[in-house]
């Protein structure tokens, strides 16, 4: 078992995304938070609906605010798609497959509106899952699956969701667009399934179909 219960650290960053040390979660979060490592993850069912998750009223920041399916911190030493699992699994009860990096470079502040701030080079990565969801109540208060028609509209009106996840989603449907044409390529020259065609299928997502029943 990891010692996370006690001190959960996360890791600092410069200016140009390097490691520069490592803070306890607990009190990183302020009036002035240093850059640190994040993630955000857009887990889709096998319908192509994406899940919206809002954030427990018990959060340091954005409480009680919709948002993308999980976002995370990765432990110093972790990496990310690892920290996606965990955090699916703590979080939301899911077994994701494969999360794919669809924005490795994304970077944000935002400032809460009593004051927090949140400061971030946050990989934005995307990830499938079959399992139901069982939330935390500690972490997600309610949660939904959505559309992508959906979730852009929500990006497009700015105030239904977070901030960071408003910057993303435009950002992902270009991205996701892109990776799309990857993987027509990809199947094209491909004559056997490798890693890479496993992780661009995970990618082949919003596709709109019924609703799952709640
Ligand atoms: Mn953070």
């Amino acid at each position: 078992m990891r010692a996370e219960a006690d001190v959960e650290l996360v890791v600092l960053l410069d200016d140009e995304g390097r490691e520069i040390g490592s803070a306890r979660k607990a009190s990183l979060h302020h009036d002035h938070t240093p850059l640190h490592l994040g993630f955000s993850c857009y887990i889709f069912d096998a319908q192509g609906h994406v899940l919206l998750t809002r954030r427990a009223l018990g959060k340091v920041t954005w409480p009680g605010v919709w948002t993308n399916s999980v976002c995370g911190h990765p432990a110093p030493g972790e990496q990310i798609a690892l920290a996606v699992q965990r955090r699916a699994n703590d979080e939301l009860g899911l077994r994701v497959e494969g999360p794919v990096c669809v924005l490795p470079g994304f970077r944000y502040r935002a400032v809460a509106a009593d004051g927090t701030v949140e400061n971030e080079i946050c990989p934005v990565y995307c990830a499938r899952t079959n399992t139901p969801v069982q939330a935390a109540s500690d972490e997600v208060m309610e949660w939904r699956w959505v559309s992508w028609n959906e979730l852009r509209r929500a990006a497009e009106l700015g105030w239904p969701i977070s901030p960071w996840a408003a910057k993303q989603i435009p950002l992902l449907e270009t991205a996701l667009k892109a990776f799309r044409q990857r993987l027509n390529g990809h199947a094209r020259r491909s004559r056997h399934d490798g890693d890479d065609s496993r992780a661009f299928a995970a990618l082949d997502l919003p596709r709109e179909g019924p609703l799952p029943r709640r």
